[in-house]
């Protein structure tokens, strides 16, 4: 069956779970909030990471179905969530750039987090590309999430189209740095100029920072050594895991 009409099956029999991957503060390993990433559990039982099927998705508009399914999901799971991890915890779901310019989805997807009751626990996390096409992103729909109260993460943060000065036009909550300038970072100085760079920013526009890909005690030295930055995610602490694999002793990434 042609990779198409799977999805459609696949989105029609709910077939997709989430894993959540832990955003850690490095000083106390706490957990500060989740990333929601999504798999698809396939017909033959194996479970599919998005990279590939979310980029069809968006090209056949089914995203935005995938996308409120994600939500459903995550809030079904928002008792066990808190039984694991604190009712603090915030919950990030990340939305595509193309979903992000889609002005009347994301009125939509505004009004099912306000629905939620609890939309201030929300992060939303677009890439550098969404802001960049800026349009009604940032006269309409930032001002909107900001309203319920749900924030909002630049992802991937060095990677995509904006400059710097693009960044001071920004207003989020969070910016994630992407993780090639993370890998490795106590032992490339460019990139330690780079993420020195993004930290005054952030800092100076007062967002969060956060490293992502984080994946050596090396790694993490550097950032408590020679860094602010506070907090971090990454298979150092933690894969992408289903929520039962927090509290359970056997742990089955994927
Ligand atoms: O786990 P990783 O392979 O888990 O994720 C790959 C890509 O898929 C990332 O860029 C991530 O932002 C994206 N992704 C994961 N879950 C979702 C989702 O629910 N919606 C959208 N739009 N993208 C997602
Ligand atoms: O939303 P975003 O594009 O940032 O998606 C995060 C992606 O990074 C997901 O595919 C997730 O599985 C992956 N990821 C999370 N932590 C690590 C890590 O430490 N190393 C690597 N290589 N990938 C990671
Ligand atoms: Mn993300
Ligand atoms: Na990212």
């Amino acid at each position: 069956m042609e990779t198409e009409q799977r999805l459609r099956l696949a989105i029609r029999d709910r077939r997709f779970l989430c894993a959540y991957q832990p955003k850690v503060d490095i000083y106390t390993h706490r957990t500060v909030g989740l990333e929601v990433l999504l798999r698809w559990r396939d017909e033959a039982g194996f479970i599919q990471p998005p990279g590939e099927f979310i980029g069809l998705a968006v090209e056949l508009g089914m995203i935005n179905d995938i996308s409120r399914m994600v939500l459903d999901e995550t809030v079904a799971a928002l008792g066990d969530i808190d039984a694991a991890f604190g009712c603090g915890t915030s919950i990030s779901v990340n939305v595509a750039a193309k979903q992000a310019g889609d002005i009347g989805f994301m009125t939509d997807f505004a009004a099912d987090l306000r629905a939620t009751g609890c939309p201030e626990r929300f992060m939303v996390e677009l890439t550098e590309e969404a802001f960049f096409a800026k349009s009604e992103l940032q006269s309409t729909v930032l001002p909107l999430l900001r309203g319920i109260g749900t924030k909002v993460s630049i992802d991937d943060f060095g990677v995509g189209y904006s400059s710097l000065s693009a960044l001071a036009d920004l207003t989020a909550d969070e910016v994630k740095i992407d993780r090639s300038f993370v890998t490795d970072i106590h032992r490339r100085p460019r990139s330690q100029s780079i993420l020195k760079a993004i930290e005054s920013l952030g800092q100076a526009l007062d967002m969060t920072i956060i490293a992502e890909g984080l994946e050596s005690f090396e790694e993490l030295t550097y950032l408590t050594a020679a860094t602010t930055i506070r907090h971090a995610q990454g298979y150092y602490f933690s894969r992408p895991l289903a929520l039962d694999q927090f509290t359970s002793s056997r742990t089955i990434s994927y």
